[in-house]
C-alpha cells in the first residue's frame, strides 16, 4: 500500500455509460489515478436493489468492466474490480448497518424515487450503508460522483463519524469530488431532469458508445430553450446551458470563453458543434473498446479483486476487533 491518500468510486453495471456518467465521474476517475491511490469498483451488489435479469448481469458487468477500461482507468496505477467478489463490503455493510438511524435513510430522495418503481425493499433502503461501506473499508479519503450522490455522501460521512466517535478513529471522513463542470448533466429531451440510465427514452442521453451519426441525431434532437441567444443561465436557458457545459467539457474551453464566441449562433448550428465536439472526443474510447478482448479483461477483473480483498480485509481484521467481533483469525 502507499502513503498517498485513496480514492473510492463505484458505477452500476446497469444499462449503458452515458455522458452523465462520463462528465460526472468517469473522467475524474481517470485524472485522479496519477494523484491518489485510486480504487474503482463495478459495483453488481447494488444493481441488483432494483428488478433485474440474472442470466444478462454477467454481461453487463463484463461490458461496464471493459468501458472503464476504454475510458482510460489504468489497471497499473489504480485497483478495478467487482465489488461481490471483495466480500468485505457486504460484511462491513452489516456492521455500520446496526447503528444507521431510520430517520436517516427515509431521508433519501433516491430510495423514494427508485421504490416508486422497484417497491419497498430491503436492500434498495440499504443502498446508501452499502455504498458507506465500499467508501470506508477502503479508508477512502475522497470520491468522485456526480452531484446526484451528494445526499448518499453525507450520510457516509456521518456514518464515518459515528463510527469513530464510538469506537476511536478509524475512519477518514470522505470528501466528495465533483467537477466545475459537468457534476450534473441534463437529459436532452428534459433539461431541468439530470440524465439517467433508466428514463425509458433513449434520445434522453447520449451514450458513450453511441455510433457517430447516433449522437448527431441525438443533439439536434435537443430540447432547447425559447429565446435565440447563446447564453449559460441553467435556470432560465438549461437546454443551451447543459449543451455549454457538454461542449465545454469536449473543448476544453471555459463557458464564457464559448459564450463570447457563440452568443450569436443558431441553435441549429450551435448543435452540429457540440455533436462534432462529442464524437471526436469519444472517438477514441470507441476504439479502444474494440481493442479489449473478454478473457483478458475477466483475469484483469480477478487479480483486482484478489488484491481488493487483501486490503480490504486489513481494515476488517482492525474494524472486527474494534467492534468486539474477536481480534483472532479462523483457519
Ligand atoms: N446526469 C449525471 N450527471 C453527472 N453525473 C452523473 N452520474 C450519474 N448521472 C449523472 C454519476 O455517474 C456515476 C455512476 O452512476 P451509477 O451508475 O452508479 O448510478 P446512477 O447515479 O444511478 O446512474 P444513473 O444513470 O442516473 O442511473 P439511474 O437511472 O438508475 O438513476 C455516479 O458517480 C453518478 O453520480
Amino acid at each position: 500500500m502507499t502513503d498517498r491518500k485513496r480514492v473510492f468510486s463505484g458505477i452500476q453495471p446497469t444499462g449503458n455509460i452515458h455522458l452523465g456518467n462520463y462528465m460526472g465521474a468517469l473522467r475524474n476517475w481517470v485524472k485522479l489515478q496519477d494523484e491518489y491511490d485510486a480504487i474503482y469498483c463495478v459495483v453488481d451488489l447494488h444493481a441488483i436493489t432494483v428488478p433485474y435479469d440474472p442470466s444478462e448481469l454477467a454481461q453487463s458487468r463484463l461490458a461496464t468492466a471493459k468501458a472503464l477500461l476504454a475510458i482510460g482507468v489504468d489497471p497499473s496505477r489504480s485497483l478495478l474490480y467487482y465489488q461481490s467478489q471483495v466480500p468485505q463490503h457486504a460484511e462491513l455493510a452489516w456492521l455500520l448497518g446496526v447503528d444507521t438511524p431510520l430517520g436517516a435513510l427515509n431521508r433519501m430522495t433516491q430510495f423514494k424515487e427508485k421504490s416508486e418503481k422497484a417497491g419497498q425493499k430491503l436492500g434498495l433502503y440499504a443502498y446508501p450503508v452499502l455504498m458507506a461501506a465500499d467508501i470506508l473499508v477502503h479508508r477512502a479519503h475522497a470520491v468522485p460522483v456526480g452531484n446526484d450522490q451528494t445526499q448518499h455522501l453525507e450520510l457516509a460521512r456521518d456514518i464515518a463519524v459515528r463510527f469513530n466517535g464510538k469506537f476511536g478513529e478509524t475512519f477518514p471522513v470522505p470528501e466528495q469530488i465533483t467537477p466545475r463542470v459537468g457534476a450534473r448533466v441534463m437529459s436532452l429531451q428534459d433539461p431541468t431532469a439530470k440524465m439517467s440510465k433508466s428514463d425509458p427514452d433513449d434520445s434522453s442521453r447520449i451514450l458513450v458508445f453511441d455510433e457517430p451519426d447516433t449522437i448527431v441525431k441525438k443533439l439536434k434532437r435537443a430540447v432547447t430553450d425559447s429565446g435565440s441567444e447563446v447564453a449559460y443561465d441553467p435556470v432560465n436557458k438549461p437546454g443551451i446551458s447543459n449543451l455549454l457545459e457538454i461542449l465545454s467539457l469536449f473543448t476544453d474551453r471555459s463557458i464564457d470563453d464559448l459564450v463570447n464566441e457563440h452568443n450569436a449562433m443558431q441553435y441549429g448550428r450551435f448543435k452540429q458543434l457540440v455533436a462534432d465536439a462529442v464524437v471526436e472526443g469519444l472517438t477514441r474510447i470507441r476504439t479502444n473498446y474494440k481493442t479489449l478482448e473478454d478473457g483478458e479483461v475477466g483475469r484483469l477483473m480477478t487479480k483486482g479483486a484478489l488484491d481488493a480483498r487483501m486490503r480490504a480485509e486489513e481494515q476488517m481484521v482492525e474494524v472486527r476487533r474494534l467492534v468486539g467481533l474477536g481480534s483472532g483469525t479462523i483457519s
